[in-house]
């Protein structure tokens, strides 16, 4: 009997790749991968990776090709706004990784106010779809160039006035003389899949691959944090504690002192440490969480 395999499209090699792979590997997937291979059939569950770029992940998934993709949130949202037929695809997870903005950037030498300065001047970008929509929120009539990449040398040639593009340290744009004005959207990986339904089967691997998923996400930000506190000072103490659910508090040999343990479910910052500290906590720990089930 053919077996029924859940089949995930992955970015094969970009600035998507690696963090979608550490995920999976978190998850208890062995990903063996090599240069040429566009298939990698997992070993752990009936689960095969499709490695393709990134632009097809979208049509791969409404096509049924693959059940599920990781993708950028920009090119996710631009298959939706500019493909003409009703694409069936859908959010399951945002993944936290891959972060960038599309945003507006105008040359150095250019004086703008806002959006509406934009008016009948040419706009070049890789994202129409998003920036027509954007434009129409605005009220804003301008011209639309598509380029499918180096966007950022557009006004040099003029090609265009200004250009709308990805940015992430901003550092392109510098040394291209341009200015970000306005972010239009603030992307990162997604997990995405189809509305309708997969066969009992699918959807279970998936579900399990998907509450591994968020417990590796969740454990990402999260941090096990164990202190000495004297029993006066406990409560002030706990309250400290960033997104601490229930501590734990043991007592200590010193009949005054307690050991506190617990499950930070936000960033344990240096502040947090230096202000637990003076309220006369002692020996902080701060311990990386690997997974989490909840
Ligand atoms: O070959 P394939 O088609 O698969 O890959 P690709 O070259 O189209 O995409 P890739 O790997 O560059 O990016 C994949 C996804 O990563 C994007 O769709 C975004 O969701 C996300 N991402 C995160 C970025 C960046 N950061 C990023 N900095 N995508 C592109 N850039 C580019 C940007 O286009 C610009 O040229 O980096 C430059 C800006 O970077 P800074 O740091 O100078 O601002
Ligand atoms: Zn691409």
């Amino acid at each position: 009997m053919k077996q029924n395999r859940l089949r995930i499209a992955l970015q094969k090699s970009g600035k998507l790749s690696k963090d979608s792979f550490d995920l999976l590997r978190k998850c208890g997937l062995s990903i063996f991968e090599s240069k040429r291979q566009l298939f990698c059939r997992i070993q752990e569950l009936p689960i095969d990776l499709l490695l393709v770029r990134d632009d097809d992940i979208p049509a791969f998934v409404s096509e049924n090709i693959c059940d599920l993709g990781i993708v950028g949130e920009n090119v996710f949202k631009e298959t939706t706004f500019s493909e003409e037929k009703n694409i069936d695809l859908k959010t399951i997870l945002p993944l936290g990784f891959s972060k960038c903005r599309l945003s507006l950037a105008i040359p150095d030498t250019m004086t703008f106010n806002s959006v509406k300065d934009l008016a009948n001047m040419k706009i070049a970008t890789s994202y129409p779809g998003i920036l027509e929509q954007y434009l129409k929120s605005k009220n804003v009539e301008a011209e639309i160039v598509k380029m499918e990449g180096s966007v950022e040398v557009a006004p040099h040639l003029q090609i265009s006035d200004v250009i709308c593009d990805i940015v992430s340290t901003g550092s392109t744009l510098e040394a291209n003389g341009l200015i970000e004005t306005e972010t239009i959207l603030k992307s990162q990986a997604l997990l995405i899949g189809r509305e309708n339904n997969m066969s009992t089967e699918k959807k279970d691997i998936a579900n399990k691959l998907i509450k591994r998923m968020k417990g590796v996400i969740s454990a990402r930000e999260s941090k096990y944090v164990m202190l000495n506190a004297p029993k006066a000072k406990l409560e002030e103490i706990t309250a400290l504690l960033p997104g601490a659910d229930s501590p734990t508090i043991m007592q200590l040999e010193n009949p005054d002192k307690v050991a506190v343990h617990a499950v930070c479910s936000e960033p344990v910052f240096w502040e947090t440490m230096e202000e637990l500290k003076q309220a006369g906590a002692t020996a902080i720990l701060v311990m990386p969480i690997e997974k989490i089930l909840s």
